[in-house]
């Protein structure tokens, strides 16, 4: 039983929500590119979602308190598909919820890594958030029963994708989507800084996680099930290779304890909370 692995936020209630209700809608929206678009203040108000994309429901008590953190760059469509696709699977899974969409400004290459670490720290300061999703935007959960909330171990979530054949390509892979408490990602300092461009944050960030003795866990291949939004594949970084090789001597000084970047810009917007930073 999958549920008995969760690590709730809140203590239960009387009142406290059920966990998933197995939503059927969701196995109906694919191709999710091709679901009908809501205009975000029209979703926003038929949804009940506050301004900067949070939500909670009212008639129970949630288990899980989250903010989900979306590292983002020129991908206007992928994002505006995601929003309108990811609220209601939230919702249907009863947690307390906030997005947040940390976007790079331009000039340097991308820097997937040191966004989420942005995002830990900006949505820290805003509350006191028990669990992190951190994910890539072009990736759809399929199934609601993949909890958007935190286990007892940090869990690689996106396991089973698409693009993949539903197969999860190497043991190592920590990429895509994963969920990690406040608690686990402090004990590994975060993701490196150094990653910039594609490639190998995530498999340096496996590598904190296994130098700090964590197992981690991911749910079965029908429920990890992601589908992956279309678009050209990166080239990768000549530099990840040798940032990998030497990243074990940098856990405890490249992490959350270095972490250094400028805000530009902030806005609540009706579905997500969004960051503009200059890394
Ligand atoms: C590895 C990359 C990872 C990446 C994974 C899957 O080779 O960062 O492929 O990529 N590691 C290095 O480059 C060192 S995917 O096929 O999803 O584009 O996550």
């Amino acid at each position: 039983n999958i549920y008995g692995e969760m690590e709730r936020s809140y203590p239960p209630r009387d009142n406290s929500c059920v966990i998933s209700i197995s939503d059927k809608r969701f196995s109906q929206l694919f191709y999710p590119e091709e679901h009908p678009r809501e205009d975000p203040v029209v979703m926003a108000r038929r949804l009940g979602i506050l301004p900067g994309g949070q939500w909670k429901p009212l008639n129970c008590h949630p288990l899980f308190n989250v903010a989900i953190i979306l590292p983002y760059r020129n991908r206007q469509s992928q994002l505006a598909i995601f929003m309108n696709y990811i609220h209601p699977f939230l919702q249907s899974q009863n947690l307390d919820y906030r997005i947040f969409v940390i976007e790079q400004s331009p000039m340097r290459d991308f820097n997937r890594a040191k966004l989420f670490n942005v995002g830990y720290a900006e949505a820290t300061k805003i509350n006191d958030f028990h669990c992190f999703i951190f994910q890539d935007i072009d990736l759809i959960p399929q199934n609601p029963d993949n909890i958007y909330a935190c286990t007892k171990m940090p869990r690689h979530m996106s396991s089973s994708v698409n693009t993949f054949r539903y197969n999860l390509p190497y043991t190592g892979l920590f990429g895509g989507a994963i969920a990690l408490t406040r608690k686990q990602f402090e004990r590994v300092n975060g993701f490196s800084n150094v990653f910039y461009g594609w490639g190998g944050e995530d498999d340096d960030f496996y590598s904190r996680l296994q130098s700090r003795g964590f197992q981690v866990t991911r749910f079965g291949p029908d429920v990890a099930q992601y589908y992956m939004l279309t678009h050209k594949k990166e080239s990768p970084s000549t530099t990840r290779f040798a940032n990998l090789e030497s990243g074990a001597r940098r856990y405890d000084t490249d992490g959350l304890s270095n972490l250094e970047y400028r805000v530009l810009n902030h806005q609540l917007r009706p579905l997500y909370s969004w960051i503009l930073a200059d890394v």
